[in-house]
């Protein structure tokens, strides 16, 4: 479609319509699902505008408190866990809320309950707020057998069981990428109408990519594989071109690019962290399932990313993602050393 025809596009496909789309497809739906998603955005936009408005607010700046992982919480990420927490309750279709800003899972009120779980980062990647690089909001959602007893175990389940997941951009502009498990499709709000239109329909991640995305600061505690992979992407002996690096440091900004350009971001464990930084249920799961609905792959080091079954619910794991053959490579190597131990 040239640009001039899609200037005058006047059927608009939004996310609302999409999932109501999507609903027809499955006769036994109740709508629950697309009133959860339309509560999720709800607070995707609310936090996409308190992001653009944050220099003019004066929302920059420490809120006093420490979250979980000993991090200084920044306003921003104190409003946005708000903000999702009274959306995600208010649709009445939840049940257990694991929040990264928060150290228990939130269990629902009977009389509000549903039968969704939510695992979200409200604000990831808030340490670049202050010079305003892309931060983004992650989700994965699951769904209950039983929303009467709920326990904490129903959301200590392996990322495969999730029924959706997805990330919100923060950015140049405002993407909010989604798969209920029948592929993945981006969405770009339209700041003048208010609703996010599909822009991205059927993402595929290229099967081998030209980028590796890592920070190399921690390259002296890495583990054998992952200093033969980076060196592999700097130094390829098969004649191929040397991979660019890209880093960002936003989980969300390397993953979108990481999803639409190619290749691999990598966050592996090292000596001092053993088991990596980034968080099993709001941060590896949602974005392995993505990966792996755009014909990627997410590995562990061990195990295919979305088969581990999580014991606590901050859980961290290394995690290796992004186009198939590259995660291929990296998998062969962890077999070569484990062979040779
Ligand atoms: P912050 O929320 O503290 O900025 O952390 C962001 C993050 O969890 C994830 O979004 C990044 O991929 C990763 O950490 C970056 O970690 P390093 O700063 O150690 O590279």
């Amino acid at each position: 479609m040239d640009h001039a025809t899609e200037a005058h596009q006047t059927d608009l496909m939004t996310i609302t319509r999409f999932v109501l789309n999507e609903q027809t497809k499955r006769p036994e739906s109740r709508g629950d699902f697309t009133i959860l998603l339309n509560h999720i955005v709800l607070g995707c936009k609310f936090v996409c505008s308190a992001v653009n408005k944050a220099g003019l607010a004066k929302l920059i700046g420490l809120a006093g408190e420490t979250n979980v992982q000993g991090e200084e919480q920044k306003k921003l990420d104190v409003l946005s866990n708000e903000v999702f927490i009274k959306a995600l309750v208010s649709s009445g279709r939840t049940c257990i809320l694991v929040s990264e800003e928060d150290e228990e899972a939130t269990f629902v009120e009977p009389s509000l309950r549903g039968k969704y779980s939510v695992v979200f980062d409200p604000l990831d990647g808030s340490s670049n707020i202050d010079c305003g690089v892309s931060i983004g909001t992650i989700f994965g959602i699951y769904m209950l057998k039983d929303s009467h007893e709920p326990t904490i175990e129903d959301v200590l389940q392996p990322g495969k069981n999730m029924v959706a997941a997805g990330y919100c951009m923060y950015g140049s502009s405002c993407t909010l990428v989604l798969s209920t498990g029948t592929g993945v499709n981006g969405f770009t709000l339209d700041p003048s109408l208010g609703e996010f239109i599909l822009t991205h329909p059927n993402i595929k991640i290229p099967k081998k990519g030209k980028i590796y995305s890592v920070n190399e600061g921690n390259a002296k505690n890495w583990d054998g594989p992952t200093a033969k992979y980076v060196e592999k992407c700097k130094f390829p002996k098969d004649g191929s071109p040397a991979k660019s690096l890209r880093y960002i440091g936003s989980m969300v900004a390397d993953v979108h690019r990481t999803l639409l350009y190619g290749g691999t971001f990598l966050y592996p464990a090292d000596k001092k962290s053993p088991n990596g930084k980034l968080r099993v249920l709001y941060e590896v799961f949602p974005m392995s399932f993505l990966m792996e609905q755009a014909g990627g792959q997410a590995f562990t080091g061990k195990l295919r990313a979305l088969d581990l079954v999580p014991e606590k619910i901050h859980e961290r794991s290394p995690i290796f993602l992004g186009s198939y053959d590259d995660i291929e490579e990296i998998k062969a190597l962890y077999a070569a050393e484990e062979k040779a131990a």
